[in-house]
């Protein structure tokens, strides 16, 4: 396996671990761009968005709402996913990023 999103589920590599559950991961980002930088994962391996079943989108949604609440991002976050070259997705394992606890720019460039 090389996928390194999968060794981390499969805990080969630590992380600093946010939040689990049965079917998500989420680990703060080693290059945090903003005070929260998490990162969130379907444990099962899915290259990007367009190859992830919708049920396993919508659990992976579920759960950034539920780490929105427990890091107490009230004055509101970002959640970005890179897909692709053109995106900017640089590990080829789906994730979203959740920014938070600062004023973000837009447009992203
Ligand atoms: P991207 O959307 O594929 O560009 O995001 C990949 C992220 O994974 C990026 O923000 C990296 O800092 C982050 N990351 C990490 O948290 N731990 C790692 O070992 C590696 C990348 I490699």
């Amino acid at each position: 396996m090389s996928c390194l999103f999968c060794k981390i589920v499969q805990g080969e590599i630590s992380t600093d671990k946010v939040y689990e559950n049965d079917d998500v991961l989420a680990f703060n980002d080693i290059e945090p761009q903003a005070p929260v930088h998490v990162l969130i994962i379907p444990k099962d391996h899915y290259p990007n968005i367009q190859k992830t079943p919708s049920e396993d989108v919508a659990k992976i949604f579920d759960a950034i709402k539920e780490i929105a609440k427990q890091l107490n991002l009230d004055e509101g976050f970002r959640i970005v996913n890179n897909c692709g070259n053109f995106g900017g997705q640089t590990v080829d394992h789906l994730h979203f990023h959740l920014l938070g606890k600062r004023k973000l720019k837009w447009p992203p460039g």
